[in-house]
């Protein structure tokens, strides 16, 4: 049947597969729980422990998994500097959640001719912890960075997997330390996300930055750089991912440098009609406004004081407060007597956050 299964992936293009009998992670129970207590945790992960650690909870006829990795980014380079913000090398053509349902769901369309089963196809945004069922079934092990490495594709992977009730030997894993000595991501990270003993703090990750709508410090603002979504620093300067960043390929990597002057100003219907396709789309327009915000002001963009200017005037207290932190970065002095005016027209949880930053500067 591990044949079957393998053959039939391998004619799909899917060259990373593995198969998983182990359908319970209790053994991370502890861990997860200590992460919560230490506040490293985020809101992007189902809240209940428990309900993480059995793919039976998601599928109750589960025997076995096929999980699968779905490599990405061949040939990235980091743009030059633009004045430009960054979308994330995950984020570069189709939505990879679409792709990865699509090539799962054809997976068991074929396998169906071979063998009966039924399934659940998981891509992201079930609550079981897709690094750990990929590990499972051989996929890779643990970066420093937290990130799963295969062997033969590095970690620009996406991970992707089918809950089935066949009975299927799981393939034999061993566990290896794949960084050694190396601690290159660990320096490199711009918010120290990344623990010296590998692992990482969820909520110091500028990729989860972009992402939140909590309230972000303002000491993690100015690393956020111009990331507009996600972040890939701890993988870009990874040895195990070299190889395939200096492929040659026909790939245009430019559409993931975006016009932050025009997200400024960008209805909803034109951002989806223009980065509806991109995984991270589903943040939404005003988280990717309020990113273009901070991004403006980490490049010191002098050209945008004026129009940035105007969103003071937005209803959104959330642009209102990023777009003084901004403009303050841009330029003090004029910002400074800006807000210092404003601050009669304003509710008190706005002026609070414009003396906060007044008193900062
Ligand atoms: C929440 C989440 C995030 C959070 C938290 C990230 C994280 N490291 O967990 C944020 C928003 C920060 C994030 C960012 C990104 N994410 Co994300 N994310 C998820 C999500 C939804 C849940 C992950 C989760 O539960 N994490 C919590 C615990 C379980 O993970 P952990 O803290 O890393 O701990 C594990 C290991 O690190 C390890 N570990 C812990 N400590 C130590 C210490 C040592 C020494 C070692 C060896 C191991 C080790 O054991 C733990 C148990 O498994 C998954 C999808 C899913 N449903 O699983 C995608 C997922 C993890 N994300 C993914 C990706 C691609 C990214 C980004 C690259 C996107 C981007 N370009 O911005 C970044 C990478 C940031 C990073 N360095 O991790 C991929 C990872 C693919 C891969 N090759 O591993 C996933 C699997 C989605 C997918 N299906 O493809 N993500
Ligand atoms: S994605 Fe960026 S911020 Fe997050 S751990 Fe990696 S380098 Fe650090
Ligand atoms: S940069 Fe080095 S330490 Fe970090 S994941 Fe890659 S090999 Fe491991």
């Amino acid at each position: 049947m591990k044949q079957i299964i393998k053959e039939v992936a391998n004619k799909l293009g899917i060259d990373t597969v593995g198969i998983n009998s182990c359908i319970d992670y209790s053994y991370l129970r502890e861990f997860l729980l200590k992460r919560k207590i230490n506040k490293e945790d985020c809101e992007f992960e189902e809240v209940n422990i428990d309900k993480r650690l059995r793919a039976r909870n998601l599928f109750p006829e589960c025997k076995s998994i096929i999980a699968i990795g779905i490599p990405y980014g061949r040939g990235y380079r980091l743009p030059a500097f633009t004045g430009k913000g960054l979308l994330s090398v995950s984020s570069f053509g189709e939505d990879y959640h679409k792709r990865i349902k699509r090539l799962l769901n054809k997976l068991a369309e074929e396998l169906n001719k071979y063998l009966s089963f039924k399934y659940v196809d998981c891509v992201d945004t079930s609550f079981l912890i897709d690094k750990e069922v990929c590990r499972t079934a051989g996929l890779g092990d643990y970066g420093k960075n937290s990130l799963l490495i295969n062997k033969y594709q590095g970690s620009f992977i996406n991970l992707g997997y089918l809950l089935t009730d066949l009975e299927i030997e799981g393939d034999t894993i061993e566990s290896k330390d794949v960084c050694g000595n190396c601690n290159i991501c660990v320096i490199s990270c711009p918010n120290g996300a990344i623990f010296p003993e590998g692992g990482i703090n969820a909520r110091k990750c500028i990729s989860y930055l972009t992402q939140t709508k909590n309230y972000i410090p303002l000491n993690y603002r100015e690393k956020m750089g111009r990331q507009i979504y996600g972040c890939d620093i701890c993988q870009l300067v990874c040895p195990k991912n070299k190889e395939f960043l200096n492929e040659e390929t026909n790939n245009d990597y430019s559409t993931l440098s975006v016009d932050l002057e025009e997200l400024l100003s960008i209805s909803n219907k034109d951002f989806v009609k223009r980065y509806g396709h991109t995984a991270g789309s589903w943040r939404g327009k005003n988280i990717w406004k309020r990113n273009a915000i901070i991004s403006m002001g980490n490049l010191k963009l002098k050209s945008m004081f004026p129009l940035l200017k105007y969103e003071l005037s937005n209803p959104s207290e959330m642009i209102k407060i990023y777009t003084a932190w901004s403009l303050l970065e841009i330029d003090r002095n004029s910002a400074k007597d800006i807000l210092f005016n404003d601050l009669k027209y304003e509710n008190e949880s706005v002026k609070k956050e414009y003396l906060k930053l007044l008193e900062s500067i």
